[in-house]
């Protein structure tokens, strides 16, 4: 069996792509596969070169050595009580997450966590180091570890080093806000290619670099690359996207198709079924799109004899108080909604707080008629993408705010402001217009703009550059 030895391919990430399952004094830690795309994405390139994951275990107080796991060598960061409070909960969910996402939630900037957010910083740099091989290349994921590239290369200045953000870049006006601004910049140029979903967040990035970090020193250079004098950093646009064959096939199933059937079936046949799909997350939007369907059945514009709305909502960092707040919000509304409007038979709205297996996730994207997706502000939306990978015939419809990331490639959804609820109203009706020839159009064209651009091509298209850097 293979051991856990340096690699040339090294993937830094807060979490490995498994869970603990169980772990007893006498016997072996149990491990389950987590389904992310992330691991998704990189599981071809991790075997191809045999290369590793640095990440934490996701249960605090486990020390654990290096390790292979169906056939991925796994190094865990351990993190105990205090620090996945101070540098988890703490700086990345309540500082980092609501600074990078407008603020639509207040920051808290608290020096403790800063300090607690550095040291675990420097724990997952001495990790890659040790994971990494001579000359080895090196992939830090998101924002819990943006000082990591530049801990790294004092490390180790022999490895490549990549980075990639998941959630938005913020404006400058809110990026300045950050007591640590310099050094999150300084950490991040650590890196050769420092990579974003969108243009506007690498533009957002290099404003920054240039006013943050010794504008002697620092310039922009062809190709948008930020010039350090004795090195030079790559900045780029990379939107990620999702393995589009697997759902499109899985989608096309027997069993995915009849179990699709039987789900409206069980919703009472309805004319319409609405369907949401998230982490129950603030930035998701989930309570203003039952507030639209709300409106329309108050004014009569649908009708909720015929319609139904299914919510999934993923329990998401439910020991912060903000996120506490929103599941009271959005089981209100949803407790107001079926109140005015539900029948013996069933509600209008049903709302599932808990994950669900992958297969009927997929069953409900293949039998939805709309797909609800309006966010307030989100780095991509991944939910968009799987539901229209899921309708290769052209049926269904999807109705996209303009802030998640996935608007700037899916411009044939129903494109809406998720601050101006008549929009959202609006788009709800035009996507129910099934006698309408172009929401088959408007699918097919999503459709395949997805299946050409998956996940495969984000990872080469990143590591490519990374090679050229
Ligand atoms: P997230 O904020 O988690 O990701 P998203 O991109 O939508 O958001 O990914 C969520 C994933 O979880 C999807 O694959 C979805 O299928 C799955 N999921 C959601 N709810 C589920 C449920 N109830 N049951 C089962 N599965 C569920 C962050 C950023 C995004 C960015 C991604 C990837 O916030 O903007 O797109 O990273 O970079």
């Amino acid at each position: 069996m293979r051991e856990a030895r340096p690699s040339d391919f090294v993937v830094v990430a807060n979490r490995l792509p498994v869970d603990l399952v169980e772990q007893s004094d006498d016997g072996p830690a149990r491990w389950q596969r987590s389904p992310g795309g992330l691991v998704t994405a990189l599981e071809p390139v991790l075997r191809s070169v045999e290369g590793s994951w640095v990440g934490w275990t996701g249960t605090a107080g486990v020390a654990l050595d290096p390790f292979i796991e169906d056939g991925l060598a796994l190094h865990p960061v351990p993190l105990d009580e205090h620090e996945v409070a101070e540098y988890y909960e703490g700086f990345a969910n309540s500082t980092l997450w609501p600074l990078y996402h407008d603020a639509l939630v207040a920051p808290t900037f608290r020096r403790e966590w800063w300090h607690t957010y550095q040291e675990v910083n420097r724990r997952f740099a001495r990790a890659a180091s040790l994971a990494a091989a001579q000359g080895a290349t090196v992939w830090v994921h998101d924002y819990q570890l943006q000082l990591v590239p530049h801990m790294l290369r004092k490390l180790r200045p022999d490895v490549r080093i990549g980075f990639f953000l998941h959630i938005p870049f913020p404006p400058p006006e809110l990026f300045l806000q950050l007591p640590w601004r310099k050094a999150i910049v300084e950490g991040l140029l650590g890196a050769d290619l420092v990579g974003f979903h969108l243009p506007g967040g690498a533009e957002n990035f290099r404003y920054l670099a240039r006013r943050l970090s010794g504008p002697s020193s620092t310039h922009l250079s062809a190709g948008g690359r930020i010039d350090l004098g004795t090195r030079s950093v790559r900045v780029g646009a990379y939107p990620i996207s999702i393995d589009s064959a697997r759902l499109r096939d899985s989608s096309a199933e027997p069993n995915t198709v009849m179990r699709a059937e039987q789900i409206r079936a069980e919703l009472g046949d309805p004319e319409i079924f609405l369907l949401g799909v998230d982490r129950l997350d603030y930035t998701k939007g989930i309570e203003l799109r039952v507030e639209a369907l709300r409106e329309l059945f108050v004014e009569g514009e649908l009708d909720p004899e015929k319609t139904v709305m299914v919510q999934l909502a993923t329990p998401s960092r439910e020991r912060l108080e903000a996120y506490a707040s929103l599941r009271d919000d959005v089981e209100r509304e949803v407790g107001r909604i079926n109140g005015e409007f539900g029948r013996l038979r069933g509600p209008v709205v049903h709302y599932i707080h808990r994950p669900v297996a992958r297969d009927e996730l997929v069953a409900m994207y293949t039998g939805a008629d709309v797909m609800l997706v309006t966010p307030l502000r989100d780095g991509m939306n991944l939910v968009a993408k799987e539901y229209v990978a899921c309708h290769a015939d052209g049926r269904g419809a999807l109705v996209l705010s303009e802030f998640a990331g996935a608007a700037a490639e899916l411009r044939r959804a129903f494109l809406v402001n998720p601050h101006d609820l008549e929009d959202v109203k609006n788009a709800i009706l035009s996507a129910v217009r099934f006698d309408d020839p172009g929401l088959t159009r408007r699918m097919r064209t999503m459709h395949d703009h997805v299946m050409k651009h998956d996940v495969a091509r984000w990872a080469r298209t990143f590591l490519d550059d990374l090679q050229t850097a």
